[in-house]
């Protein structure tokens, strides 16, 4: 991992310990019917509606009170509006991984340039091949991190992660991916600082030990493993997809206000509510 600090300033950019408080999204390509596809959609067929939901997600953030910063759309590259997998921010410094996927290395220079100019005095890391990543296999809850060994994120990749988590002072988890999954942010999320809400049929029971003191799995039937992809906020909101009524429950029983989103030609392209965002 090569590793640069932006001198241009001392670290003036505030980032909320929650660090919710702003989103960088990209917008939905007139080529997304191009996107790739093969877990939980056979491929998005209606842009404008690919659009307008879009369109609704960065309303709900905004709705939670993100800053939200949309980026263009990149023509050139069905799957740029899924932006979660081309950068993750974690305690001052912006992680580029080499995405997993080949066609969608391109998708990464202009938003590595946007991270750098909004967060001066973060330390870059930058992946290389062989390592490769998918930021949708990192979640984060506390101080602890897992990731998920898929078939976008490879060993090399893993070690180069736990290198920074080490030099930080986070300890990681790996979880196995199963093949019939994309990524670990594909079968579970933190809807808030003291959950972890994850798939049956897609991780084994103990996938997640183990847990940080007070934090506790609430495990959806598998048929909903779509609902658990979640995003939560400090205020005890938590965006879901709609349509998952036990995953609603779940959540409400744990004194969550849930809003649901239809975000069904993002699913066609296996996207979901996490990876059109990278929070920083
Ligand atoms: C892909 O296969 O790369 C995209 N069609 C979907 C990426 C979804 N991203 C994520 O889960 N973090």
């Amino acid at each position: 991992m090569i590793y640069t600090t932006n001198v241009v300033a001392s670290s003036m950019a505030s980032v909320k310990l929650d660090g919710k408080s702003r989103a960088l999204v990209r917008q939905v390509p007139q080529s997304f019917t191009d996107a790739l596809a093969k877990f939980f959609g056979s491929g998005p067929q209606d842009i404008e509606l690919a659009q307008s939901q879009h369109h609704n997600y960065v309303k709900a953030l905004e709705d939670a009170g993100v800053e939200v910063t949309v980026m263009e759309a990149d023509n050139a590259h069905p799957d740029c509006v899924f932006v979660e997998d081309q950068a993750v921010v974690i305690d001052g410094h912006v992680l580029l991984p080499v995405p997993g996927h080949e066609t969608r290395r391109g998708e990464q220079p202009p938003i590595a340039e946007f991270l750098i100019n909004q967060l001066k005095g973060h330390k870059l890391c930058r992946m290389e091949l062989p390592a490769r990543m998918d930021g949708g296999d990192i979640i984060r809850i506390r101080d602890k991190f897992y990731v998920g060994h898929s078939t976008r994120t490879n060993s090399e990749g893993i070690e180069e992660l736990k290198q920074l988590l080490d030099h930080l002072g986070h300890e990681l988890s790996i979880i196995n991916i199963p093949d019939h999954a994309l990524h670990l942010t594909s079968v579970s999320s933190t809807p808030s600082d003291n959950l972890i809400l994850a798939s049956e049929g897609h991780l084994p029971k103990d996938a997640f030990e183990p847990l940080p003191e007070g934090v506790k799995v609430l495990w959806a039937p598998e048929e909903e493993v779509y609902g658990c992809n979640t995003i939560g906020f400090p205020s005890g909101d938590v965006l879901i997809p709609i349509g998952h009524p036990v995953v609603k429950s779940l959540l409400e029983g744990e004194g969550l206000n849930v809003i649901e989103l239809d975000v069904s030609e993002l699913r066609n392209a296996d996207g979901s509510l996490t990876c059109c965002s990278i929070f920083y």
